[in-house]
């Protein structure tokens, strides 16, 4: 039994690093906590795991929490990422990445880290929104909805952060949200476990820039959102594509087993007569 305000401590870095920055009723901090419970689950010391972030509010988590951590530039998490990964295979590698981060400056480290299958734990904090600089609109931004930079509502289509990396090749993808929290820590366990690329998309309340923009209400109305209109994925499925409206699903959505980057470069140097790795 994890005892959560006990494992919270083990991993914070409370003598540096606080106050945070998070405006109140954000969900980042509870993103934060399930992935100290997952990390606390897998029994690997702090030592064993690395940390990278890119910059926004989710960015900070590297900042906070006591691991090997590196806080990049914007959208370049996965770019850091990958070259720890191949220096030290040994190393378990989260990359805590905002919607903005991983899809928009980022979309193309994003894809490309899915269809290498490298080794890494990519945890895309989406809040629909640019949260740090003031709102403007992310490629999850819903059509219509309204950013800093669409005054009146974005006419460009979200992506699916869960489809478009599915489509891309990566080994695990996942989805859970700020109200599933043990749901959350369950599937950043499952997906750190996991050997290849893994995302798991971490939908999260913005009351800030998004919500209040939007009229989505409170924090607490914006996660009952999330608990009113997620469906696990095997109900999902049976919906009608006409019916779906705006629900979504949660949980895995996809578990394949194919050998990752290294796995493979490693067969091509034994191909080339070179036994080093
Ligand atoms: C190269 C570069 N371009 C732009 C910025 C400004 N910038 C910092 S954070 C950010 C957006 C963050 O949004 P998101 O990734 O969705 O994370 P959130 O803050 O919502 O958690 C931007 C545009 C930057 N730091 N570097
Ligand atoms: S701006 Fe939004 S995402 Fe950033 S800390 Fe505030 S509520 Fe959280």
């Amino acid at each position: 039994m994890i005892h959560t305000s006990e494992t919270m401590y083990k991993y914070l870095r409370p003598d540096k690093t606080f106050p945070h920055v998070w405006c109140p009723g954000c969900g980042i901090g509870i993103v934060m906590g399930a992935l100290v419970r997952a990390i606390e689950r897998t029994g690997f010391t702090k030592d064993e795991i690395v940390l990278v972030s890119g910059i926004g509010c989710s960015g900070r988590m590297s900042t906070y929490l006591d691991f090997n951590t590196l806080h990049t530039t914007h959208g370049r998490a996965l770019s850091f990422a990958t070259g720890i990964k191949l220096a030290n295979p040994k190393l378990n590698i989260i990359v805590v990445m905002g919607d903005g981060d991983a899809t928009a400056i980022g979309g193309n480290h994003l894809i490309h880290s899915c269809r290498r299958n490298i080794d890494l734990t990519a945890l895309i904090v989406n809040n629909n929104i640019y949260g740090m600089t003031g709102g403007q609109y992310s490629p999850t931004t819903p059509m219509e909805h309204k950013a800093s930079t669409a005054q009146y509502g974005s006419i460009e289509k979200p992506f699916d952060i869960c489809k478009l990396v599915e489509a891309c090749g990566a080994s695990f993808v996942a989805r859970s949200t700020t109200y599933h929290a043990k749901m959350l820590d369950a599937l950043l366990y499952r997906a750190i476990d996991k050997k290849g690329f893994s995302v798991v998309e971490a939908m999260s309340q913005c009351p800030v820039q998004y919500g209040r923009r939007n009229k989505k209400g409170s924090p607490v109305d914006m996660m009952m959102w999330f608990k009113n209109n997620s469906i696990s994925n095997p109900a999902f499925k049976k919906i009608p594509s006409g019916e779906v409206g705006e629900q979504f699903p949660v949980g895995i959505l996809v578990d394949l087993d194919e050998p990752d980057y290294l796995e493979r470069y490693r067969q091509i140097v034994k191909k080339a007569g070179d036994d080093r790795l």
